[in-house]
């Protein structure tokens, strides 16, 4: 740790719901037999790095022992605390993209206890980073307007469709709305459980604006750490996850935007991820749609889908009710109803019980005889439009450019308890 840009001791973090549940989780983890993470995590208060790192180490291996149900949630704020007392020693010593990057590894790998502390060290170090990036960098921003913009759009039909699979855009396409009214979309679409384009119910979202633009991006976030899949799509058997910043993330992005061969490059998709809940100043870019309350229903979750042009999230359906809403860029949504389960072949497995064997860009003849003649709907999701996707309902979905989404899923009340 260098100390030559030691921040001052008494400009450190506050972890009050660390200090004051410290000895109790201690206890629990001792209890789980942790003697040696307790060993540590008590020369880590007392300022030692090392212990602090091995703490964490130690906590990353329990969280590492089995499966993710499996891990005693003691063991997951455990991690978080570890996470906060390295953090708090990066940051005395000005390391402060360090100290972020712990504690978004505790956000992201902790447990719920430690929350709030950890939200509040994000802010604090933050700010700091920023004021620090801003006095060490000349201001003099080289980056002309065309480098900042995510999407350069020059699409044409013909090129869109040899992207995506056979018959798309040929039959039923999804009904797109403008004014529609909270009573109007209860009675006509989520009470008949069917889809709906909404196209003029996000213009207000500062999101509409500012997410096109890289530098803000990488203003607000350029320095956090998130998770991205990398490969084809999460059913094949190259597909992994990764840890990177936010900054490597746009980096990919823009380099397999303006490489010839885009097609070819195992994309990067930060997907399904609650990002919102990691990074507060894009969770104020963004609005909760009235339509998510008109039938008394609960949230259940915000996610962010954000990657290059050629992103595919296979077949498959969801419990919940969904707004897909499309920020930046367009993407192909193709959805079967419901009550065709069976005829899209569901894998048999616990885990991907909701995902369909059938490979639209690529389906088997000999082995799913029948798909190609199945009715669907489809529809290209253009920037500032949000779909409807009703429970259960499969659906299919392709990037057509670089594209940012943001899921919006809930319940119906009766069934909030469903997961
Ligand atoms: O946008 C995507 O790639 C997939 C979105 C999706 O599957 C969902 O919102 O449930």
């Amino acid at each position: 740790m260098s100390s030559a840009a030691a921040t001052e001791i008494s400009d450190q973090f506050e972890t009050p719901i660390l200090d004051a549940e410290s000895s109790v989780l201690l206890h629990t983890i001792s209890e789980h037999g942790g003697y040696a993470f307790v060993r540590m995590a008590s020369q880590a208060e007392a300022g030692d790095f090392r212990a602090a790192e091995a703490a964490r180490e130690m906590a990353w291996e329990q969280l590492h022992s089995g499966p993710w149900h499996s891990v005693q949630p003691a063991w997951r704020d455990a991690y978080s605390m570890a996470c906060l007392r390295v953090a708090k020693l990066h940051f005395a010593s000005g390391e402060f993209k360090e100290a972020l990057r712990v504690l978004d590894m505790g956000l992201i790998m902790g447990g719920t206890l430690l929350r709030k502390d950890l939200d509040s060290a994000v802010h604090k170090v933050s700010s700091k980073a920023r004021v620090s990036e801003a006095q060490g960098v000349s201001n003099g921003s080289s980056s002309s307007k065309s480098e900042c913009e995510l999407v350069h759009d020059g699409l044409n039909k013909a090129e869109i469709l040899q992207m995506l699979p056979e018959k798309s855009l040929s039959g039923k396409t999804v009904v797109k709305r403008s004014g529609l009214s909270m009573e109007g979309f209860l009675r006509e679409y989520l009470l008949n459980g069917l889809p709906v384009v909404i196209n003029d119910a996000m213009t207000h979202w500062p999101a509409m604006t500012k997410w096109k633009d890289l530098d803000y991006l990488k203003t607000i976030a350029g320095d956090r750490t998130v998770p991205v899949e990398v490969g084809k799509n999460y059913l094949c058997s190259e597909w992994k996850q990764e840890l990177i910043t936010f900054s490597q993330f746009l980096e990919r992005i823009r380099a397999i935007g303006s490489s010839s061969s885009s097609s070819s490059a195992a994309p990067t998709y930060l997907a399904q991820h609650p990002l919102f809940d990691q990074i507060n100043e894009l969770r104020n870019d963004i609005c909760v749609p009235d339509y998510c309350f008109a039938g008394g229903g609960e949230i259940r979750s915000l996610n962010a889908w954000f990657g290059p042009a050629g992103t595919v999230t296979p077949l498959h359906h969801d419990p919940h009710h969904n707004l897909l809403a499309q920020v930046v860029g367009k993407k192909y949504v193709r959805l079967y109803h419901s009550s065709i389960s069976d005829e899209l072949h569901p894998y048999t497995e616990t885990m991907l019980f909701n995902s369909s064997k059938v490979d639209l860009d690529n389906i088997d003849e000999k082995v799913f005889p029948k798909v190609r003649d199945l009715e669907f709907v489809d529809c290209i999701l253009e920037e500032g439009e949000m779909l409807y996707i009703p429970p259960k309902w499969w659906h299919y979905v392709r990037s057509l450019t670089t594209s940012f989404s943001v899921s919006f899923w809930w319940n119906d009340t009766e069934n909030s308890t469903d997961s």
